[in-house]
């Protein structure tokens, strides 16, 4: 997969050259490019921002830079000029006759040629596994880092003429800026791509892929400052252990997400089976009922 990330700030995406994500990109699993938005200013002082229209506090990033570095981040060159391979997939061929353009709400629309362009803002769409399974699947992913107040919105709607553009949000909080944002969901999804993570049973047992949290883990030594492992854990009990595991992560999710539950009883109503139910009811969880009366301390 070929990710560019469009940013003021190429630093901040230094991170994913270490560790896992390092080592895809020395494999050429990731073919990672962070692009510094200010080569494709043209004044002396290399500016990016303006005043908003309207008024109003803050600042507003400019469309020429904007316009100019997806143009070229599409047809696979830097500020400077090409850079890695050229691009994998083809330019949009009959956009550009000025018609009214919409922004994708998902990037599961049809994929058309055009790469997806990535724009994280606390207004997009919320990050999740599922979503990242979906981009892993991509060719080519594009993300454009605003920063203050965001980018001029004439920029995305221009890019969608060449891109499936897409806003997306880590969740409802708010951040100074895209980066950060960039970086989890480089991670996200480059650790999906195939080869990135050695043993790949590991990615299927955690958070979030089976609709529950995980379940807690433990290793040696045995009994540490007082506390044990759980026994059944120590047992060799396969069976017994993988039942505990599977009650773990239901009593974590009544608890801690009981908004997942809803979900996935909802989007499969054969995904919890009695044994699970009869878990989830201890906790004080039944479909379509009311939240646990007492929050743990867990
Ligand atoms: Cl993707 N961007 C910004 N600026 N703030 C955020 C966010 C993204 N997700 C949550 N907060």
């Amino acid at each position: 997969m070929r990710v560019d990330v469009v940013t003021i700030f190429p630093d901040y995406l230094a991170p994913l050259q270490l560790s896992l994500l390092g080592r895809a990109q020395r494999l050429g699993l990731l073919d990672l490019h962070v692009h510094d938005l200010r080569g494709w200013t043209e004044d002396r002082h290399r500016t990016v921002d303006d005043t908003p229209a309207g008024g109003g506090a803050g600042m507003v990033m400019l469309p020429e830079p904007w316009g100019l570095a997806l143009d070229a981040v599409h047809r696979g060159e830097g500020a400077g000029g090409p850079v890695g391979a050229a691009p994998t997939a083809e330019p949009g061929s009959d956009a550009g006759d000025g018609a009214a353009v919409e922004l994708a709400a998902a990037p599961d629309e049809p994929a058309d040629g055009r790469p997806l362009l990535l724009v994280p803002s606390p207004s997009g769409r919320r990050l999740d596994q599922a979503m990242a399974h979906e981009l892993a699947r991509e060719p080519r992913l594009v993300v454009a880092c605003g920063r203050y107040e965001g980018i001029d919105e004439r920029v995305l709607l221009d890019a969608a003429q060449r891109y499936r553009v897409v806003p997306f949000s880590l969740g409802d909080y708010v951040l100074n800026g895209g980066e950060v944002a960039a970086l989890a969901l480089v991670e996200a999804v480059g650790r999906l791509l195939p080869g990135v993570v050695g043993n790949p049973a590991s990615l299927l047992e955690e958070s979030h892929e089976q609709g529950l949290l995980e379940h807690p883990v433990y290793t040696r030594p045995p009994r540490w400052r007082g506390l044990d492992v759980p026994d059944v854990l120590l047992s060799g009990h396969h069976g017994q252990v993988a039942r505990w595991r599977r009650d773990e992560g239901l009593r974590r999710t009544a608890r801690r997400r009981p908004d997942l539950l809803e979900a996935l009883a909802a989007a499969d109503p054969g995904a919890l089976d009695r044994a699970d139910l009869a878990v989830l009811a201890e906790e004080g969880w039944v479909p379509g009922g009311r939240r646990p009366a007492a929050p743990s301390g867990d």
